[in-house]
Order: C-alpha cells, then sequence, then structure tokens
C-alpha cells in the first residue's frame, strides 16, 4: 500500500468533495472514509489510517475528541466550509511560493486563492520553494503581512500552522 497515493486520495475526498464533507467543520465519518478508501486500496484499515495522521508531513489531517470524525486542517476548496481557525496577528513578513509563468498575472491582480477558500501563505521561504515547485519554476513572493493586518485585512493560521488570507493585494508583494 502506498501511504502517499492514499494521503492524496483522502486529501481529494476532505477538501474538495462536497459530497463527503460536512459544511459545518468539514468533518467526515471515519468508518465512511475507510469504507471509501477501501473500494480503491482493500487493506486500508483504521491502523493504516492512524499512521498516516500521526505521520503526515504537512500534519494535514486532525480527529475530532470523538475520534469518530476527521477532517483536513486547511487546503479545502467546497464553499462555505467553515473549519475553525485562529485569526491571529501575522509576522511582519510571509511567504508564497508559485511559479514563474504566473507572475504576470499575480503582479496585476494580486494574490487570489483560486480554487481554494484562502491564499496560502507559509512563515518560511524553504516551505515556500516547494510549495511553488509544484506548479513550475519556482519563485517566492515576499508578502508584508503586518502591514497588510493594520490596513484591515485578517490572517488566520490552521491547525498545521499555515499562514491563510483571503487575497493579497499588490501593493503587499514584493518578488
Ligand atoms: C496561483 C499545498 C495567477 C498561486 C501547498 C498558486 C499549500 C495566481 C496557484 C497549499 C494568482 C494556486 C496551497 C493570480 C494566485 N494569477 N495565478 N492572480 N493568484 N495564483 O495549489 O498556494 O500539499 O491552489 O500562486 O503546500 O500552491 O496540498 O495553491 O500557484 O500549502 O497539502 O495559483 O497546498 O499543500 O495553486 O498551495 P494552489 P498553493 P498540500
Amino acid at each position: 500500500m502506498n501511504l502517499t497515493r492514499i494521503s492524496k486520495r483522502m486529501s481529494y475526498l476532505l477538501r474538495h468533495n462536497e459530497n463527503f464533507i460536512d459544511k459545518n467543520g468539514g468533518w467526515a465519518k471515519v468508518s465512511i472514509l475507510i469504507n471509501k478508501i477501501r473500494e480503491k486500496y482493500p487493506d486500508f484499515n483504521k491502523e493504516v489510517l492512524d499512521e498516516i495522521v500521526r505521520t503526515d508531513a504537512k500534519m494535514r489531517y486532525s480527529y475530532d475528541e470523538s475520534g469518530d470524525w476527521i477532517r483536513a486542517n486547511q487546503g479545502h476548496s467546497v464553499p462555505g466550509v467553515l473549519v475553525e481557525l485562529d485569526k491571529l496577528s501575522p509576522p511582519e513578513i510571509l511567504y508564497h511560493g508559485t511559479a514563474k509563468r504566473f507572475l504576470p498575472s499575480i503582479m496585476q491582480q494580486g494574490l487570489k486563492p483560486q480554487s481554494r477558500l484562502y491564499v496560502h501563505l507559509s512563515w518560511d521561504y524553504d516551505t515556500a520553494v516547494s510549495v511553488g515547485k509544484r506548479h513550475g519554476e519556482p519563485v517566492v513572493l515576499k508578502i508584508k503581512a503586518m502591514e497588510m493586518q493594520k490596513a484591515g485585512y485578517e490572517f488566520f493560521l490552521s491547525k498545521n500552522k499555515i499562514w491563510l488570507t483571503k487575497e493579497v493585494p499588490v501593493e503587499f508583494l514584493e518578488e
């Protein structure tokens, strides 16, 4: 069983499949998730799920207190999904990794969440480089996060420590 493949399937179901998750919190029943994944990976079970949740490099998933429900901590595209996030003051600077070919559009429109609910920002440069590489030749943008917040924009920190905001206007971006 390839855990990365299974995790990708989980990410799809828990972030992007609106028939699968409850909008109120983004939760899905653990038993239903297991059955769904078993359709493709018959050996999948709760022990393997526990291992994925525990060892995931980005801490993408959480169980609720009862352990009967699971959700993705961030990255959703399903409209209206409400995952409680901490509204916090961001550091002075945050980073966003993207592909070079998106720059002309970004420098014109600012950063938009595209298919997701938020623009995802990293507190460290290296993470931004690897996020950018997913889309092509990477380039890292510097976001004047504190200045943005002072201008009235809200910042949220997901449970797995990714900074989220609705958009980043051009004036707060630096290449
Ligand atoms: C770009 C992964 C043109 C934006 C990562 C990005 C992250 C624009 C792409 C998380 C634009 C959207 C999110 C504009 C933004 N014009 N392009 N105006 N505004 N873009 O995948 O940030 O591994 O939805 O720069 O690690 O790459 O899945 O967002 O390149 O944390 O858990 O549009 O997903 O986490 O791409 O990645 P995405 P992202 P996971």
